[in-house]
């Protein structure tokens, strides 16, 4: 056989990076950027050439397996679904419908087989006890998006290539490589920002790679981010700086929001802050000033304790100069596959506090739960308690609060079904396990990055391998699963065929885009620059943007009431590696080799004050548990602020993670608290944990 050149979309992350793979008798020998495709233009990452490493993992599961008191037993997939079924029927008999727990993890939304077939079976299952890695990432995004612009997906996206001026907010794209902002080679972009005569300041507790390659950087600390943009919120009004211009008759509420942000001067908060006023006057002078602006806030701002007012108050910023909806502001894509405009003509907005968790009450969004409220669903006796769980995609016991508290929990189910690839920390506790194609093997159309495209553009790949006669896609596995919950049998369109459906209904029909274009196109098409679309695409019900919706504005007594509290000490915050991707990817050896990464970032101050030297092992405490690993000392981080990664902390026995196991590390899950959450929104929060330090000896 000779070599074979094969185009595909990376679904790793939400870049969605062109890729060229060679392959020669079935085994990947190269996996490379695609110059020729139009939003990626040759960008790729490392974590993309373990795409090959996870395809040819021998500790991935293929079969179906089931849990017995002598390990783990390969069983059919007719036997599976059977028990599947069986368990959860059980329970829902005996328990109620709600005693059925389900968590869906990120590799959902980067797999449109789980997203075409996966709601059908949640639905059949009837539960309120539904919860999913969005609210411990972005639901304060989603928020903001329903209060203000009427459809939950309605987040604009920076306008990052045309911008002149790009402040960020808690986001580290060099390494993230963009979120709800799919922007694949951000160095790139924001090179091309100061090479136009813009400009892009980052504000983080962290001097990140970002930092790096921003014109101006300003520490701090986390969980405050609030009272920074509130006070440029007030400056604009304190200094006349509002200039709506297209957005002026849009716009409702704006003198509440001038009377509510009024107590926000810069020089009020600045010495809490640690930025002069004169500083927070003089950026927002600069925002307002410039041709044109975007502020962008990502995971720092989402997951803090204020995180829906830090989502909120960044879109009154970009309203209030302009910037919304304007070339070079942040602007709304239109995708081929317009995932908004299907909901939107079937009347679908988003819901919002229609629920609460029974424990914690925290409010419901879009059918879900929080997810720092599932451990304690599970743990605490009563009537809607949890007894079974379906996890999809996700390893909750690392990647939500108080992991530990999950992994009690999970012991204590009665019935237990994962749909996943690995056998690891959280899927050790199911009783069956049915693991899906993935990655290389599947083909990929994506439905919910091109929402959040810096560009729209378009690409479908199909599958580089066939799957084999035991495997079963994710979409085959949530279709069946359906079945036996109920679903009307009956054929269904494969994903392929549905995307083929809605093309000719969707915004380039005109332009004559179907999925045979597409096909005849494997680097994917250029549909165009980002284009204004208000007031056609604003989907409140008065075709009003209000500025200051209800919720926000009673969200502020709680923000105020952080003024009276006692300084909390050192304060935890996360951070991603490139070679990571969350929990997931450290079974391939080429992306976890080298220096241990699992480190307790410190300065160098506090390391001198509290005893601590480079390398030495430190016990970290919270309120919600203690972990130990290694420190580095670097002036990278703010003093009184110590970083931890999220998504170590494999556990030495019970898994089927050969490789993961020799690179443990340690849970950042197991110090965040499931009690310190974004009250509003019910998001969690990973940044602003208090935790106590202490050197172990050396
Ligand atoms: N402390 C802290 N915690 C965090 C974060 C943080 O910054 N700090 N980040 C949060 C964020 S943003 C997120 S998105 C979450 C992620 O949280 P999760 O989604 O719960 O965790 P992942 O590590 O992404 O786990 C993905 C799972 O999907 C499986 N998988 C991979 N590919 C496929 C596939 O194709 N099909 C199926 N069915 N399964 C597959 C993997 O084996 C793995 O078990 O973590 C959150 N947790
Ligand atoms: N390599 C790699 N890429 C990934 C992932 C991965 O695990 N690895 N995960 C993917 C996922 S699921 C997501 S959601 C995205 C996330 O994408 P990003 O949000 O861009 O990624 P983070 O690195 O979490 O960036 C958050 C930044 O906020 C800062 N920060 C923390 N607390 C605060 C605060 O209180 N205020 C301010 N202003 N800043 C704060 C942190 O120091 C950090 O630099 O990345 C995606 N891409
Ligand atoms: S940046 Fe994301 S999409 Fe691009 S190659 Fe890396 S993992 Fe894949
Ligand atoms: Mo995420």
């Amino acid at each position: 056989m000779t070599d074979n050149l094969h185009y595909r979309a990376c679904n790793l992350c939400e870049a969605i990076c062109g890729l060229v793979i060679t392959v020669k008798d079935g085994e990947v020998l190269s996996v490379k950027g695609d110059p020729d495709d139009p939003l990626s233009k040759g960008h790729i990452c490392p974590k993309a050439v373990a795409l090959k490493d996870v395809y040819a993992d021998p500790d991935r599961l293929r079969t179906p397996v089931r849990r017995t008191a002598n390990g783990w037993e390969a069983i059919s997939w007719e036997e599976a679904f059977e028990a599947v079924a069986t368990g959860l029927q059980r329970v829902q008999e005996t328990h109620g419908k709600d005693a059925v727990g389900v968590y869906l993890g990120n590799p959902t939304v980067h797999n449109w087989g789980s997203m075409l077939f996966g709601p059908e079976f949640f639905r059949l299952l009837q539960t309120k006890n539904r919860f999913s890695a969005t609210s411990a990432d972005q639901l304060p995004h989603h928020l903001a998006a329903l209060l203000m612009y009427g459809h939950y997906l309605s987040i604009p996206v920076p306008d990052v290539d045309h911008t002149d001026f790009m402040l960020i907010l808690g986001a580290n794209p060099l390494v993230s490589n963009g979120s709800l902002m799919t922007a694949p080679g951000m160095d790139r972009r924001l090179k091309a920002i100061r090479q136009r005569g813009g400009k892009v300041v980052v504000v983080d507790p962290r001097y990140t790679e970002t930092a790096k390659a921003a014109d101006v950087h300003w520490y701090i600390k986390p969980g405050e981010d609030a009272f920074l943009l509130l006070a440029m919120v007030h400056t604009l009004f304190d200094e006349d700086l509002l200039n709506l211009g297209a957005l002026e008759p849009l716009v409702k509420n704006i003198t509440v929001l001038q009377t509510a942000v009024q107590g926000y001067a810069p020089e009020t908060v600045a010495a809490r802050l640690g930025i002069s006023a004169g500083d927070i006057r003089q950026l927002t002078r600069d925002f307002a000033a410039a041709p044109s602006a975007v502020c962008y806030g990502r995971m720092g701002l989402s997951t803090q304790a204020f995180g829906g007012l830090c989502q909120w108050l960044i879109q009154v910023l970009n309203i209030l100069t302009g910037n919304l909806d304007r070339r070079g502001g942040s602007m709304f894509a239109l995708p081929a596959f317009d995932l908004v405009g299907q909901q939107i003509a079937k009347g679908k907005h988003g819901s919002f506090g229609r629920w609460h968790s029974r424990v914690q009450q925290l409010p419901e969004f879009g059918g879900e739960l929080p997810v720092a409220a599932l451990a304690t669903e599970i743990l605490t006796p009563g009537k809607g308690q949890i007894r079974a769980l379906v996890t999809a995609a996700g390893n909750p016991v690392l990647s939500i609060p108080n992991g530990q508290l999950l992994d009690e929990g999970l012991q204590q189910l009665d019935f237990m079904v994962s749909i996943d690839i690995y056998i690891n920390e959280t899927t050790r506790h199911a009783d069956i396990i049915l693991p899906p194609t993935t990655g290389l093997e599947t083909d990929h159309y994506d439905m919910i990055f091109h929402v959040f495209g810096v560009r729209n553009t378009a690409r479908y790949s199909p599958a580089l391998f066939d799957r084999q006669p035991e495997q079963r896609h994710d979409w085959e596995i949530f279709l069946e699963l359906a079945n036996r919950m109920g679903r009307t049998p009956g054929p269904a369109m494969r994903p392929e065929q549905l995307l083929a459906y809605a093309l000719p209904f969707g915004p380039y029909a005109k332009d004559g885009l179907t999925l045979e274009v597409l096909k005849s196109h494997p680097h994917g098409i250029d549909l165009g620059p980002l284009q204004p679309c208000l007031p056609d695409r604003l989907f409140t019900a008065d075709k009003k943007i209000d500025l200051i919706p209800t919720p926000f504005a009673a969200d502020l007594s709680r923000l105020n009431d952080l003024l009276q509290q006692p300084d909390p000490g050192m304060l935890l915050i996360g951070r991603r590696q490139l070679r990571s991707n969350n929990s997931w990817m450290h079974n391939s050896y080429r992306l976890v080799k080298g220096r241990a990464r699992c480190t307790l970032m410190i300065h160098p101050e506090d390391a001198a004050r509290l005893h601590i030297a480079e390398g030495q092992e430190v016990q970290v405490e919270s309120a919600a548990g203690s972990v130990a690993l290694p420190a580095e000392l670097t002036t990278g981080i703010m003093p009184g602020v110590v970083s931890i990664p999220h998504g170590w902390g494999h556990r030495p026995t019970g898994m089927r993670l050969s490789v993961a196991e020799k690179y443990p590390g340690v849970s950042a899950n197991d110090l965040t608290d499931y009690r310190q959450v974004d009250k509003l929104s019910g998001n969690a929060v990973f940044s602003g944990v208090p935790v106590s330090l202490r050197p172990l000896s050396l």
